[in-house]
């Protein structure tokens, strides 16, 4: 409260609020709020994180013009939880059925959560989600009306528009929703969706497997289209169908018309990248850029847009009224379920740095991500090792805009703004719980405790989908409980004896059973 009052003194001169917005003519205001979010890149793909065999300048230079954070996490090491939690500011795990969502999920976030939209659409934002959805759309029970109209979605849930990749794209269709439709679906080919077979004749990737451009592996050998065949069955919607190569540049495109239409105003955008994700089709001028094969092309595709909405930001002369905030919604992975060359080129790159594990793990390679913030002339530009997580925004920006947040919602989120701002001395959070996938019991738990820091890992199953990043050990054996201490051991090769510290293991599992359902 204290910081928005001088924020508005400082910038009106007065106070004067008007159904809950500042109504202040100053040209300085509130700020723009652009969240860019990356599909499954890891804590060692960028050359500010150590990469030293792929280059992100852009990203790189965001980096340097702010902070980056060396204990940055994402909720869960999957996409629709880490979602989840950043759009509710609650545990996902806390709610079933926020697992990966499938291709015709309903909406998982009901109308009338407050949501990080919400909150800024209150505050006078005007607020768009560009790219990548992954959380559903359509009535519960019922499911996305692919022919008619897709609600609920994100503008139920405070979004004034949004231009999406309806699930993600290695999963049917191949269309994009622009609000509440498919954009350019001609009502003489409707667009089914489901999970079975429509025909015997219906070519897949098992029957047409000689045909495709890029093999799938794994799963992924359904329905084919663009060569390359995907989890799920689809016909119909030709005109609607997009070219898995130009998903970055119609992100970009959108995004910068959004951002010019509102430059008089305060926006939130939500950038939701579908790099790295599989399949990992970059454009033609990106192909064989990197010696990483596609896997590298995708993380220069996904700087080259960091640069291009920077550079954006910079023509309109709203850099430095502009926070920036970049990261990654799960951890690394290399195959995924397509033969792109990633593990055969994988070289000395280490996806997710010295940490272990990566997508599908709670080891600290699932979580722990690239973290940047950027606002010119606010932000003294740093380094540092304050935990904040995906999930801490919500509750952040509130702050930041001065707004309430009713009892209930963002339960799990923290404001760590001044963090997130560089505050010299201000302090991340102490405690922070990670999932995997949906609400299955494996979770882990980290709390800070002076210079230690305490991580306790629970394997309901006595397993872990440890999908390793450059080899793989899925299904590994784990005990149920493990405790890790990551100053000492921050690679998790260290699995303490229990007895040893039963009080705090007994603390930590009694703290985490609180929170499940
Ligand atoms: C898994 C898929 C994987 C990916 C993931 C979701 C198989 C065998 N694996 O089930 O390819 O789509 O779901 O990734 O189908 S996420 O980043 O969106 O969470
Ligand atoms: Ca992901």
């Amino acid at each position: 409260m204290i910081r928005f009052i001088v924020f508005v003194i400082i910038h009106c001169g007065l106070l004067f609020f008007a159904q809950g917005e500042a109504l202040c003519d100053s040209p300085e205001r509130q700020p723009n709020i652009v969240v860019i979010m990356a599909d499954d890149l890891g804590y060692g793909d960028l050359s500010c994180y150590g990469a030293t065999e792929i280059s992100t300048p852009h990203i790189d230079r965001l980096a340097s013009e702010g902070m980056r954070f060396t204990s940055g996490y994402c909720s869960a090491s999957t996409c629709t939880p880490t979602r989840y939690s950043f759009l509710t500011g609650n545990y996902a795990f806390r709610t079933k059925g926020t697992g990966i969502a499938p291709p015709n999920s309903p909406a998982l976030v009901q109308p009338g959560t407050e949501t990080i939209a919400s909150i800024l659409n209150k505050a006078g934002y005007r607020t768009a989600v560009i790219g990548k959805w992954h959380l559903g759309l359509g009535e519960q029970g019922i499911g996305p009306d692919w022919n008619g109209q897709l609600n609920p979605g994100p503008l139920e849930i405070g979004f004034d528009q949004c231009f999406l990749l309806p699930t993600t794209n290695d999963r049917v269709p191949q269309v994009y929703v622009e609000d509440h439709q498919v954009l350019n679906l001609d009502p003489a080919d409707p667009l089914w969706v489901g999970n079975k077979k429509p025909s015997d004749d219906h070519p897949t990737g098992i029957t047409h497997r000689d045909t495709l451009k890029m093999d799938w592996t794994h799963g992924h050998n359904s329905t084919i289209h663009n060569g390359i065949s995907r989890i799920g069955f689809y016909t119909g919607g030709n005109a609607a169908r997009f070219r898995d190569e130009d998903l970055a540049d119609k992100w970009v495109e959108k995004s910068k018309t959004f951002m010019q239409t509102n430059k008089d105003k305060p926006f939130f955008l939500f950038f939701s990248s579908h790099d790295l994700h599989v399949p990992r089709m970059p454009h033609e001028r990106f192909q064989g850029k990197t010696k990483l094969g596609f896997r590298g092309d995708v993380i220069a595709q996904l700087d080259w847009c960091v640069g291009e909405l920077t550079k954006s930001l910079e023509e309109l002369g709203i850099a430095d009224n502009t926070l920036v905030v970049f990261c990654s919604d799960n951890g690394p992975v290399m195959d995924d379920g397509y033969a792109d060359g990633a593990l055969e080129n994988v070289g000395k790159h280490r996806a997710a740095g010295i940490y272990k594990g990566g997508k599908y793990s709670v080891f600290e390679g699932g979580c722990r991500t690239p973290f940047i913030t950027r606002w010119s002339g606010t932000i003294k530009p740093g380094v540092s090792d304050q935990m904040v997580c995906t999930i801490d925004m919500a509750r952040s920006f509130a702050g930041l805009t001065n707004q309430a947040v009713a009892e209930g919602s963002f339960t799990d989120s923290v404001d760590v703004l001044d963090v997130l701002l560089g505050t010299p001395s201000a302090q991340g959070r102490q405690e922070l719980v990670l999932q995997d996938n949906g609400n299955t019991g494996t979770l882990s738990y980290i709390q800070r405790d002076g210079e230690k820091i305490w991580k306790l890992h629970r394997y309901d199953k006595g397993k872990a989908k440890n999908v390793v990043v450059e080899e793989k050990i899925a299904n590994t054996k784990r005990n149920k409980i493990e405790l890790f201490e990551l100053t000492s051991d921050p690679e998790e090769n260290n699995s303490l004896k229990l007895g040893d510290h039963a009080d705090r293991v007994a603390a930590m599992t009694a703290e985490l059973k609180k929170l499940l359902p």
